[in-house]
């Protein structure tokens, strides 16, 4: 399954989402994530729960794959601290 995700450029940061912020997935699916980072900010996805953290370089598109993991909801997040309130999402996998 191909999810693409993008960071939408914005002027102000608190306008810094997601997009989508729901992903959902089924248990054991191989999933290929391509991140896009429209913004100029750098961002990271970072999914604690599955050991993700990858770099979303300002302008830059970054693709990787992992296993979908049993079912439930699992919090993905920027870990750009100023933006974690606001830069965050879910993977349902059911
Ligand atoms: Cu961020």
């Amino acid at each position: 399954m191909k999810v693409r995700l993008l960071v939408l450029p914005s002027k102000e940061k608190d306008d810094l989402t997601f997009t989508p912020s729901a992903i959902t997935v089924k248990p054991g699916q191989t999933v290929e994530l391509t991140l896009v980072n429209n913004g100029t900010l750098p961002h990271t996805f970072t999914l604690t729960d599955l050991n993700i953290e990858v770099q979303m370089p300002p302008g830059e598109t970054t693709q990787f794959t992992f296993i979908a993991p049993k079912s439930g909801e699992y919090q993905f997040y920027s870990g750009v601290l100023t933006e974690f309130d606001k830069m965050k999402g879910k993977l349902i996998v059911q």
